[in-house]
């Protein structure tokens, strides 16, 4: 393989992602956005999600940030308070730019268990309060790529020469990575981005040969400034990571649950707003999901 990356990086700091809940009755691995690891600059969450029904997130709002949804397992109908609504299956994506309001609710769409990733992606100040967007792209429109043992998802940026139709507002690189036995990747990282590896499936080992191997569930941050990441599978089982990087957004973050902004001011802002259901959330006046269960009282 030719040499694409000429100073890997090395992983910095691995977290492992224990489950605990969220929503209503779901259970989520949380990487980014726990106590440890708070804001990884622009990311502000991954969670590996399992939810069944009737658990799910109900009805709620989000401003200032995107959401990235891929799905693993299973189903997710997602409806919004502008009546967009949608299910997405597994190898499906939902990439919503949350911009100056959502409200929406994401709940099962199928028996037994939903699995995916949702990741939120900070947008910089000059793009918190743009229009709310979708872009929805069905598995069999996902861009693959496969070489020597090798088979990338090209969810956002490029792998192999090839490229994402995804618009990042943030740029952003996010790309599903399946290695045979025996397989090794190199893959280029523009050098002033953050970027990490959450593992999916198998072990492998990332940044140096004769590190050890990390296994699922774990996220590892790669260190600054290098180019690339290399990567190897020398187990006997097929590995899948996703690679997820971005441009830092270098602002500060004041966060109050699903709403993302710079300061205490447009938080209270966005409370204030959203309680009055002004300047974006004015289609919440009156709407309900249908998902959400109605008992009558
Ligand atoms: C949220 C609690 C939540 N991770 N992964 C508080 F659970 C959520 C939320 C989610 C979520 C939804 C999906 Cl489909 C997958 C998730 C958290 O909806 F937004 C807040 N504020
Ligand atoms: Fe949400």
């Amino acid at each position: 393989m030719s040499n694409v990356v000429k100073e890997p990086r090395t992983v910095v700091r691995k977290f492992l992602a224990r489950p605990q809940h969220e929503g209503v009755g779901a259970t989520v691995r949380r990487s980014i956005g726990r106590f440890e690891l708070k804001y990884f600059d622009p990311f502000l969450v991954l969670d590996e999600f399992s939810v069944s029904a009737p658990s799910g997130f109900p009805d709620h709002p989000h401003r200032g940030f995107e959401t990235v949804t891929y799905m693993l397992q299973g189903a997710l109908t997602h409806e919004d308070f502008e009546g967009h609504k949608g299910t997405i299956e597994a190898g499906d994506l939902q990439w919503m730019t949350a911009g100056r309001g959502i409200v929406h609710s994401e709940m099962p769409a199928a028996q037994g268990t939903q699995k995916g990733l949702q990741l939120w992606i900070n947008l910089s100040s000059k793009y918190k309060m743009i229009e709310p967007r979708y872009q929805e792209v069905t598995s069999k429109d996902i861009t693959e790529a496969a070489k020597d043992g090798i088979k990338v998802r090209i969810i956002a940026g490029e792998a192999l020469g090839i490229k994402s139709p995804i618009y990042t507002r943030t740029p952003t690189m996010y790309l599903d990575f399946t290695l045979n036995p025996g397989a090794q990747i190199q893959q280029p990282i523009p050098v002033s981005w953050n970027a990490f590896v959450y593992i999916l499936e198998g072990e492998g080992i990332f940044g140096n040969s004769r590190s050890l191997p990390i296994t699922a569930h774990n996220l590892l941050l790669l260190g600054g400034s290098g180019d690339g990441l290399e990567a190897w599978n020398k187990s006997s089982k097929s590995l899948r990571f996703i690679l997820v990087g971005g441009e830092p957004l270098g602002e500060p973050v004041v966060q109050f649950g699903p709403f993302v902004m710079n300061s205490q001011e447009e938080i209270d802002q966005t409370i204030e707003d959203y309680e009055n259901c002004t300047n974006g959330f004015e289609k919440a006046m009156h709407w309900k999901s249908e998902s959400t269960t109605d008992f009558g009282y």
